[in-house]
């Protein structure tokens, strides 16, 4: 008896993460604790344009990726790199998308050289309308994914899979009807209230397929931040923080996070020892199933 009470308990925990629900909201997810809070109010606009925090875990594939807060829907952008492999860049060239080669000069922390660069932007161009772009950096290579919501500014969405930048599909969901979290008054902001930004449970999410990041293990580091509609006036928001108090950024082609204090990434860390090796027993799982059937 007490053996077939030890084994449930490891069955459950071998069961791989639930699948999140990808609808921009981080609610019933099981993303845990915000791996980076933001620092500053935001200097673009309250409820606007603010980046409260940044989740992630890697499970079954996939990188699962939750930043909270919202882009402004006159097509500013939000900016994410992502370096999940040894090598990448060090300074910022762009893939050529979108008018992002404005931020061609930005130095990245000594730390973080991400491969994949994404741009995610939303407005109206006759009708609402939410875009993404997947740049493979390194290649380079883009994958220019229009409209994703069908005429919405909000909703869920896929890039499609066999794009120039990704194999699999991109799972993207979006949500921008916070109200709360970090404050913002202008480019003369305040220290962020950091437990009001670390309650907001709504933003960008994104499902991202290992293998399209080139990940061949370890930790995945994550940098994000706004900016404007032609990439060359950045806002206070980045993720990691900035030390407050800060106001713009301004043109990112002369900014240097290498020399800023703090690290302007956060860290998605490889899944629990113990979870991988109890996943690694596949005789377990087989044994796991049997007795459940
Ligand atoms: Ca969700
Ligand atoms: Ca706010
Ligand atoms: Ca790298
Ligand atoms: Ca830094």
């Amino acid at each position: 008896m007490k053996k077939i009470f030890s084994l449930a308990i490891i069955c459950l925990m071998a069961a791989p993460a639930g699948a999140v629900t990808v609808d921009g909201s981080s609610a019933g997810d099981g993303y845990g604790a915000a791996l980076a809070v933001q620092t500053n109010e935001t200097s673009f606009g309250d409820n606007k344009s603010e980046l409260n925090a940044g989740y992630g875990f890697i499970s079954a594939g996939k990188l699962n990726l939750f930043i909270s807060g919202q882009i402004e829907n006159n097509f500013n952008k939000l900016e994410i790199w992502i370096d999940a492999a040894a090598g990448g860049q060090s300074v910022f060239s762009s893939a050529g998308n979108d008018g992002a080669g404005n931020m061609d000069g930005l130095r990245f922390d000594t730390a973080f050289t991400p491969e994949t660069h994404i741009i995610a932007r939303n407005g109206n161009a006759g009708t609402d309308k939410f875009d993404l772009d997947f740049a493979d950096l390194l290649t380079p290579a883009v994958t220019s994914q229009f409209d994703l919501f069908g005429g919405s500014l909000t909703g869920s969405g896929t890039v499609a899979a066999g794009g120039p930048a990704n194999v699999s599909a991109i799972e993207v969901g979006y949500d921008n009807s916070n109200v709360l979290g970090v404050g913002g008054g202008g480019n003369v902001p305040t220290a962020a209230d950091q437990v009001a930004a670390a309650a907001v449970t709504t933003g960008l999410e994104l499902v991202i397929d290992l293998a399209d990041l080139g990940y061949a293990g370890g930790d995945i580091r994550v940098s994000a931040l706004v900016n404007n509609g032609g990439h060359d006036f950045a806002a206070n928001q980045v993720l990691g923080g900035l030390l407050p108090i800060q106001g713009h950024l301004a043109n990112l082609s002369g900014v240097d996070f290498s020399t800023i204090n703090g690290d302007q990434f956060f860290t998605i860390p490889v899944p629990e020892p113990a979870s991988l090796a109890l996943a690694g027993l596949a005789s377990l799982g087989l044994l796991c199933s049997r007795r459940r059937s």
